[in-house]
């Protein structure tokens, strides 16, 4: 396994998507026929065994395991691109609770300062799970309208599970901004994973951004930090895939698995534009 810096962190919430991504890229490169930015360029030293496990699980239609705390892997893709220049690319498969514990503790471990500091970063956030703030302003007027006096409106505890997801992925941004991994200006790639749950909205990825993290679209826009990025919307999947622990069986799976080529399932949504070259936020990073 290769085990030195990443050239581009991919960071995300826990099922974010980060697993499927590497799974769906590790297919697409490879598949033949397949138009892409990014292509395979052969074999070189790399482990490629668990990239073809989860590549393997993706062309089956089944969910990727949860990465386990204990289980980082860093892995390498040799790629070429469409100018002919080869590049190593390599990346780490994150469990997301290390991101969680990060955002609760504020704390870094040391093992993850070398995998947060590549200067490409693909954040991953799940569309169809996005959690919005409660407003108290909002609970206490809702407690009224029900005739709630506010003294016996329920008070929930403060508690990390609660935060908005926004609210934990500006912090994870800021924290790549600031002390040891402060490395100066870095290039972001955003992506709104399981667009297929979130385009019934009929929003672009722009404006998801706008409604639905306006947060986080501040602080980028306000460019305090300085990200240079990009958006984009991402189904790497389809549609739902089963999960073999529960023994489930799904119709939109068995669509998924009926396709042409494996890569039909694949959209990355680049404003108006559709395609299904997965590679493209790689390649914009990259470039
Ligand atoms: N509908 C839909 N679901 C998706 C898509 N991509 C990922 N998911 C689902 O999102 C969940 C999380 O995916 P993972 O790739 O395991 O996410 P992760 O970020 O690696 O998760 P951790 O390893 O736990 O941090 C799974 O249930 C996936 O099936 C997609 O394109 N469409
Ligand atoms: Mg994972």
């Amino acid at each position: 396994m290769n085990n030195r810096d990443p050239d581009v962190s991919i960071i995300g919430l826990p099922e974010s998507g980060k697993t499927t991504l590497l799974a769906a890229i590790w297919h697409m490169v490879r598949e033949p026929g397949s138009i892409t930015a990014l292509k395979f360029n052969g074999l070189s030293q790399g482990n490629y065994e668990h990239l073809n496990a989860l590549a393997k699980r993706w062309r089956a239609g089944k969910k990727q395991q949860r990465t386990q705390t204990d289980g980082l892997k860093v892995v390498s893709m040799n790629l070429r691109n469409s100018t002919g220049d080869s590049l190593e690319v390599s990346f780490p498969d994150m469990p997301g609770e290390d991101f969680s514990r990060m955002w609760e503790k504020r704390e870094l471990d040391q093992s993850m300062c070398g995998m947060l500091s590549a200067d490409a970063i693909v954040l991953l956030i799940n569309g169809d799970t996005i959690k919005f703030p409660a407003w108290i302003v909002e609970q206490m007027e809702v407690a009224k309208g029900a005739g709630i006096p506010p003294e016996q409106a329920e008070v929930v505890e403060w508690s990390a599970e609660l935060a908005p997801t926004q609210v934990k992925v500006v912090e994870l941004l800021q924290f790549l901004m600031s002390g040891t991994l402060s490395i100066g200006p870095r290039r972001l790639a955003l992506l709104i994973s399981a667009w297929d749950q979130v385009e019934g909205d009929g929003l672009d990825p722009a404006e998801v951004l706008e409604v639905k993290l306006p947060l986080l679209n501040q602080y980028l826009r306000s460019a305090r930090d300085p990200w240079t990025w990009r958006i984009w919307g991402l189904s790497a999947q389809g549609g739902e895939y089963e999960d073999q622990d529960k023994g489930e069986q799904l119709e939109v799976t068995a669509a998924l698995r009926d396709l042409d080529r494996p890569s039909d399932r694949i959209k990355v949504i680049d404003g108006k534009n559709v395609s299904s070259d997965i590679t493209q936020p790689l390649n914009w990073l990259m470039g």
